[in-house]
């Protein structure tokens, strides 16, 4: 049990694996390509010895060991568990589909033994969509997870596509949020991303994710499923900062009929359909810019773990200097609300 804070602690982007994705990855790392999250899974899943510096896996596939030793430490209450980036999006359809069902049982089971613990957002293969949305369907209604997570692009193809729409259309039926998780750049846009060490979560997945975001707004997908949620972290990759010049210039392309008329402004569609996490964006200026920009019921709490450490994404958010009240919403009432988690008792 964690020491109890003076908050609860809901981490809202927790990755974990399971061996047998781990083992897909593994292929996957040995065979060809140079797309950017080859880099990562070769890194993770077929690491050699000191390229795994961080451990990643091991923290990956622990559930129950340490990772909830570390919570205990931290009074970290819940984490929100996904299936971590790519997910099954780098797998052919049927390899996908059938992995995908497994991590959501294993999850279902690991939150059945500690549900006070754990909750946890269902994963899906975009590649076959129809299955995708029946797999959805599951998690929700027979697995009671708590919303669903997407990394990104499959196949350097965006969700707008409406090939992908039964996707969108299951989230907004079964009411549930999507979380757009980062993975590499898509091939079209991978070049410039290959030096310095810009192509993860230092640049490149933000950017990714961004794009997604703003295809999904641009495109009149929010007015086609007008109540789709979706969640970014890392404060929002950053793009309601960019709203007001994605609004003027995106009015100048409408006006000009060469792209989709929208019912509202990117803004509105900003703080209608979408909520932020904090997870690896440690930044008192960017939270408050988020604050007012977005208010205090849109932005969750996250660690990232255990990609980020966790004591100073704790030590950071019990600094924040907001009031009690709004400090409640981010460490866990906005979390309850989105992702339909049990208030303490
Ligand atoms: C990293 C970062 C990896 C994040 C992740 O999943 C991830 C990383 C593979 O630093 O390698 O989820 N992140 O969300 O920032
Ligand atoms: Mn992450």
């Amino acid at each position: 049990m964690p020491i109890k804070g003076k908050f609860r602690r809901i981490a809202t982007e927790e990755a974990f694996s399971i061996p047998e994705v781990a083992e897909a990855l593994r292929g996957i790392a040995r065979g060809p390509g140079n797309s950017i999250d080859l880099t990562l899974v070769r890194n993770i899943y077929d690491a050699q010895p000191g390229r795994d510096l961080n451990n990643f896996l091991t923290g990956l596939l622990d559930l129950e060991g340490r990772r909830l030793e570390i919570m205990d430490e931290l009074g970290v209450d819940m984490h929100l568990l996904a299936l971590t980036a790519p997910g099954v999006q780098m797998f052919d359809a049927d390899t996908a589909t059938d992995l995908v069902a497994r991590a959501n049982d294993r999850l279902a089971e690991a939150i059945a033994r500690h549900p006070t613990r754990f909750s946890g957002l269902a994963s899906f293969a975009p590649q076959s969509p129809r299955r995708a949305a029946k797999e959805m369907e599951r998690g929700i209604k027979e697995l009671k997870l708590n919303g669903f997570m997407v990394n990104s692009h499959t196949n350097s193809e965006y969700l707008d596509d409406p090939k992908y729409w039964p996707i969108l259309e299951a989230a907004e039926a079964l009411d549930r949020t999507l979380y757009i998780h980062p993975r590499g750049p898509s091939d079209g846009m991978a070049t410039p991303f290959r030096d310095y060490m810009i192509h993860g979560a230092m640049w490149g997945y933000g950017l990714e994710v961004a794009t997604h975001a703003v295809r999904l707004i641009v495109s009149g997908i929010f007015d086609r499923f007008p109540k789709l949620k979706i969640c970014l972290g890392h404060m929002g990759e950053g793009l309601h900062f960019m709203l007001w010049r994605i609004y003027f210039m995106n009015t100048a392309a409408q006006r000009g009929g060469r792209v989709p008329k929208l019912q509202l402004k990117p803004s509105d569609y900003f703080k209608r359909n979408f909520v932020i996490t904090t997870s690896g964006m440690e930044s008192d200026l960017a939270l408050d810019f988020s604050l007012k920009a977005l208010g205090p019921d849109k932005v969750l709490w996250a660690i990232d773990y255990p990609y980020q450490p966790a004591p100073p994404a704790v030590a950071w958010m019990d600094a924040v200097q907001v009031s009690d009240e709004i400090k409640h919403k981010l460490y866990h009432a906005n979390a309850e609300r989105v992702f339909h988690i049990a208030p303490e008792k």
